[in-house]
């Protein structure tokens, strides 16, 4: 029987947690973050245990329906990984992707929902055969709220944009200020993520990478 899914949170904030505006990111494209975010939730690490068929391992993405709509169509779904989109109207929502004729995108009623359904691909392999490694939740505000409601979110990544930047919407937990979330060394968070994690500036903004483990 398959390891129970954990849920891992990776976001970008500005010192006033900041992680959005007007539908999309705050800040001015930067590159080196991005790139950050695609190799870190596609990486699916080699400690994964080997399982006896030959099964595709690859890691999910969980996300909100507007945070869907802000990446790019020819970004989306986010290739190499299972993309699932939280929506009240999940049936909707498929039906409009089928419009499209798209592939690789589910939709699930929940968070809770969400991560059943990727627990399903473990317990009960489908036709294609694909194994879920790490699943990620994305965003946006209300997703990542939900998400810190369910005991299997352990884990956050999180990334410090050291510039303030107008925002309308904001990340719920002060990390550092909540007895609920220990930060992780920079070594844990290297060997977690399998990335050198030196601060970067782009554009002129710099910024730092962290992780952040539930304590109990
Ligand atoms: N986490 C972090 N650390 N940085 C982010 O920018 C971020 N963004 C979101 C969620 N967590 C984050 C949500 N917004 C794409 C666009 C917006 C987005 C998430 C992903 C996107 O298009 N990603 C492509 C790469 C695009 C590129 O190379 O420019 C991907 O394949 O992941």
């Amino acid at each position: 029987t398959p390891q129970p899914l954990s849920l891992t949170l990776i976001l970008a904030a500005t010192p006033s947690l900041g992680i959005g505006r007007a539908g999309t990111l705050p800040w001015p494209q930067l590159r080196k973050e991005m790139g950050y975010f695609k190799r870190v939730t596609s990486r699916v690490p080699s400690s994964a245990s080997p399982s006896t068929s030959a099964r595709r391992k690859c890691n999910a993405v969980v996300m909100g329906r507007k945070t869907w709509d802000s990446i790019p169509p020819k970004f989306r779904p986010l290739d190499g990984r299972v993309n699932v989109v939280v929506t009240r109207t999940p049936e909707a929502f498929v039906a409009q992707q089928g419009d499209e004729g798209r592939d690789g995108v589910e939709a699930a009623g929940s968070v809770g929902a969400a991560l059943e359904r990727l627990q399903n691909y473990n317990s009960q392999p489908g036709e294609e055969g694909l194994e879920i490694e790490r699943v990620f939740v994305i965003g946006g505000a209300t997703i990542y709220n939900a998400a810190l409601q369910l005991p299997q979110a352990d884990r956050v990544l999180l990334t410090k944009i050291e510039k303030d930047f107008e925002c309308d919407t904001f990340f719920s937990v002060d990390l550092d200020r909540s007895g609920e979330w220990k930060r992780s060394t920079k070594e844990e968070l290297e060997d977690w993520t399998g990335e050198k994690t030196e601060p970067v500036e782009e554009k002129g903004v710099r910024f730092e990478f962290g992780m952040y483990e539930r304590v109990t």
